[in-house]
């Protein structure tokens, strides 16, 4: 599909203490009051997210607006997703209050990486406090992403300094990195509501990939699959939605009350839902330490529920630390890595720190999975190689492209040159290509030897049988073994000549079948029974119970003289010598010649000395190998 992006899409969140002005702060920029509600009207303050549009230079800014009030922090922490640049709001005449540091918190665990400062209500103080205000806004910002952000003076009422905040919010949205439209389509949902003659509309900040109209939707955690019936976009009608805007998706098929915040839409088909997590843990330095199984409040995307805390290390974590942790979630929610996440504490409900999600689709900790710590650092440091390097290690049944995706959301393209390197470097084993299966060299090097080992034993333990049936070997390797594993293993011992297929059978490469001298006696004496008795063959049984080796060993002889072709079945009783067959062939001939190509079967029977019992099967054996072919009654030779 091709987009022309016009205008580069940027969301600016507003963070900062209640009354502060951000809202006001919001309409001076905008013309919109972000406040909806009527109880926000009432009460003068903002209780849940509001948003308004700017489309200015080239830049189309998403606005959305928070509630400073420390009861509606859940709120906040909904709208402070996929924010691009944070527009931190202090009031001149209050400075840093405790909800400014607790945004602020926020933004930074989420991994805001811009921002401006605006200083509202200039025209309510003088200079000097004016440069106090930004002495302490700029000391408070020391070290952190908005250390060197520009410190604004701004006031709503007489609209000073609003020009140049709009410059800072330019500059900071040309730095601002475009999130990519060619990847997995997420959008967590914000507002849920009907809209008269349209239906069930949710509304949220698009933070990956695209979405148009008529496409298929998957909702998180439910699972529906939805179709999208329109869209809007940056408050615009658009057949296709990109990320960095405000996106309302008109859904068909479902009602509104059964769409909610924290619920997610994505791509159908690639992703689970999770209750338990693996992520790296950062704990703030004004949090009390947080022990082992520390129920917490857990706030991802537009989400909230109750998380209980397992550390992978130590089984504690003082403030200010970081340490990777297990997370048990009490309801299931789509998280991908890298996606961030905040933790409060229960009582008193402040924010105590946050952080990225490793593995989102993480087990119980088990004491004996050494290596998880290896793992979630590998996890870290983001390097795609050595990620599929461990994760491929990590699976002992091999690792196939859905789990991938579902696990990391990489694209196609990426997932393969990545399998490609690895396979090149002879680190991992592409056993199918298509669907795409992994498994480490360690595993497919033992699933090797298994199989070696198991075929040797069989031809010990069955040394008149030619190999091992196929699926025989495959089930004997058990479940853990996948059939592409299995496949491909087989497969290249098979081009190193280690082992060799005929038909069904798997053997050793150059195995012959060696007889006892008691089994080459035998087997010579079922030979010349049957050569003896020309077409009057004697019952497979009467010439078996003759031998001097017992019955199953004697069986084996006579599977082995049918596949070398000296003896032939003809029908399921009837056994005759390849010798007796031939010379019948001959006999035929030489009747068409004489006596033209028709021949009846009493005729045959008077030809070959035999009686109907055997005259037909051998009939109907000489019609399969075309020597003959039925007509009517009588027969036609080839
Ligand atoms: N004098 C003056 N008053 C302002 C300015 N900005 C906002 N106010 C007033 O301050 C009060 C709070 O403003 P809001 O914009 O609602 O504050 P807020 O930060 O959105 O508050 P919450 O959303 O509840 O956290 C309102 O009465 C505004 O009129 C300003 O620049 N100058
Ligand atoms: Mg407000």
């Amino acid at each position: 599909m091709l987009m022309t992006v016009s205008c580069k899409s940027v969301i600016v969140g507003t963070a900062g203490h209640i009354d502060h002005g951000k809202s006001a702060l919001v309409e001076a920029l905008t013309g919109t009051h972000p406040d909806r509600l009527e109880e926000e009207k009432r009460r003068g303050i903002t209780i849940d997210l509001g948003f308004a549009f700017l489309e200015e230079n080239g830049v189309h800014f998403g606005f959305v607006d928070v509630p400073g009030h420390e009861r509606f922090v859940s709120n906040m922490l909904a709208g402070a997703t996929g924010i691009d640049v944070l527009l931190l709001v202090i009031a001149a005449d209050e400075s840093i209050k405790p909800q400014t540091r607790e945004h602020f918190d926020i933004c930074r665990l989420l991994g805001v990486q811009r921002g401006v400062v605006a200083l509202t209500k200039s025209d309510l103080v003088d200079s000097d406090t004016l440069e106090l205000v930004r002495l302490e806004a700029e000391e408070y910002l020391r070290g952190s992403f908005l250390e060197n952000a520009p410190v604004i003076p701004v006031s709503s009422k007489t609209r000073a300094g609003l020009e140049e905040l709009k410059k800072a919010l330019h500059a900071a949205a040309g730095n601002a990195t475009v999130k990519d439209a060619s990847r997995y389509f997420r959008l967590p949902i914000d507002r849920a509501f009907a809209m008269k003659g349209f239906g069930s509309v949710v509304t949220g900040t698009l933070i990956s990939g695209s979405v148009g109209a008529g496409d298929e939707v998957e909702l998180f955690p439910d699972g529906e699959r939805l179709r999208v019936r329109g869209l809007h976009s940056g408050g615009k009608a658009v057949e296709r939605a990109v990320p960095g805007q405000r996106t309302a998706v008109n859904l068909a098929g479902i009602e509104h009350t059964a769409l909610k915040r924290g619920m997610v839409l994505a791509t159908p088909g690639k992703f689970r839902k999770t209750r338990r997590i693996d992520v790296q843990l950062e704990l703030l330095a004004s949090a009390r330490k947080m022990k082992q199984g520390t129920p917490v409040h857990f706030h991802t995307g537009t989400a909230e529920t109750i998380a209980e805390v397992f550390f992978h290390g130590p089984r504690e974590l003082p403030p200010g630390g970081r340490a990777f942790a297990n997370l048990k979630l009490r309801n299931e929610i789509l998280l991908l890595p890298g996606d961030r996440f905040i933790v409060r504490q229960f009582s008193p409900v402040v924010t105590i720190g946050g952080g990225a999600i490793l593995d989102p689709l993480a087990r119980r900790p088990m004491l004996r999975d050494t290596g998880r710590i290896a793992y979630l650092e590998t996890l870290g440091r983001g390097n795609r190689e050595e990620i599929l390097a461990a994760m491929t290690e990590r699976a002992i049944l091999g690792l196939g492209y859905e789990e991938i995706v579902a696990r990391m959301a990489w694209m196609d393209s990426e997932i393969r040159a990545t399998a490609k390197i690895l396979s090149g470097a002879g680190r991992i084993k592409t056993v199918s290509a298509e669907p795409l299966v992994l498994v480490s060299d360690k595993i497919f090097a033992e699933v090797r030897k298994r199989i070696l080992e198991r075929v040797e034993q069989f031809q010990k333990e069955n040394p008149l049988l030619p190999g091992i049936p196929r699926e025989d070997l495959r089930a004997s390797l058990g479940k853990r073994v996948r059939g592409e594993t299995f496949r491909a293993a087989l497969e290249e011992l098979v081009s190193q000549k280690r082992l060799a297929t005929a038909g069904e059978l798997v053997k050793k490469a150059g195995s012959e079948i060696t007889l006892q001298p008691e089994e080459a006696k035998a087997k010579g004496q079922i030979e010349a029974a049957f050569a003896a008795a020309g077409l009057q063959v004697p019952s497979v049984k009467e010439v078996l119970v003759k031998l001097a080796i017992e019955a199953k060993r004697a069986e084996r002889l006579l599977q082995i003289l049918l596949r070398e072709k000296i003896l032939v079945r003809v029908s399921p009783e009837l056994i005759f010598h390849s010798g007796a067959l031939a010379q019948l062939k001959e006999r035929l001939a030489g009747f068409k010649k004489s006596n033209g190509e028709r021949i009846s079967v009493p005729v045959f029977k008077e030809l070959t000395g035999i009686t109907r019992k055997y005259a037909i099967p051998l009939l109907e054996y000489l019609d399969r190998e075309r020597v003959t072919r039925r007509a009517g009654d009588d027969r036609v030779i080839l």
